[in-house]
């Protein structure tokens, strides 16, 4: 029995990736990250632009998350830690603009990954998700390989089929990160999710620190979900 379950959830958790349009393969990769506040959002970029950074790509980070202060000096921060160059306008500016900027930056500095930083939201906020939708109306503008992102929080419960559905319908969500998995929370709601929206889960986050970032393997998430882990 546990087997067939075990079998049956590996299946629902397969879904492949969405394509990325027809763009060469040499084009240039933006990365959006999303997600309501705290969910791991600057610290996923801080380990995805590593991870690039050590398979040679050259990387720029763009601060978008405008909201607070704070937010641009933790990215700055990460930037200066990882490597990367951060692309940062002062606090309250318009976020679409930082995003234009970065991605002006890119292409005159033949970047070939750009990583974008966006304010936390909660999904019940509607202007908030319109917002969204124009940074990515921007970023659109551009020859590139698009991927947005959307981070969940493992230990969230049934709220994060609640953050995917609102994500997914605002922005073309193409990929889950998978945060704090390294805690006592499994992340069985991206079974739900996965079951639901057909968005596949990218990355898992194990730690708070630079290389504490996975790619995604449904066999042992489900081992780990079942009590199995190695
Ligand atoms: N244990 C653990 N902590 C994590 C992980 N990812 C992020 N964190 C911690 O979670 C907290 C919030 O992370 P941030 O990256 O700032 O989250 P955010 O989504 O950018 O937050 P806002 O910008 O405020 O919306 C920080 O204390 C991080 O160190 C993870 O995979 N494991
Ligand atoms: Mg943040």
């Amino acid at each position: 029995m546990r087997n067939v379950l075990k079998e049956e959830m590996v299946r629902l958790l397969d879904i492949p990736a969405k394509p990325a349009g027809p763009v060469s393969a040499n084009a240039m990769k933006v990365i959006l990250l999303v997600g309501v506040n705290g969910s791991g959002k600057t610290t996923s970029i801080a380990k995805l632009a590593a991870a690039y950074k050590a398979e040679g790509r050259r990387v720029l980070l763009g601060a978008a998350d405008t909201f607070r202060a704070a937010a641009i000096d933790q990215l700055k921060m990460w930037g200066d830690r990882v490597g990367v160059d951060v692309v940062a306008h002062q606090p309250g500016a318009d976020p679409g603009a930082v995003v234009f900027d970065t991605l002006e930056a890119a292409r005159s500095r033949g970047i070939d990954t750009v990583i974008i930083d966006t304010a936390g939201r909660l999904q019940t906020k509607h202007n908030l998700m319109d917002e969204l939708k124009k940074i990515k109306k921007i970023a659109a503008k551009y020859e590139a390989s698009h991927e947005v992102l959307l981070v969940i929080d493992a230990t969230t419960g049934q709220n994060g089929l609640s953050q995917a559905r609102s994500f997914a319908e605002a922005t073309d969500v193409t990929g889950i990160v998978l945060s704090k998995l390294d805690g006592t929370s499994k992340g069985g709601i991206v079974l739900a999710i996965s079951d639901e929206l057909q968005i596949p889960i990218k990355y898992i986050g194990t730690g708070e620190k630079m290389d504490d970032i996975a790619p995604f393997d449904a066999r042992s998430f489900v081992d780990a979900v079942f009590g199995e882990a190695v």
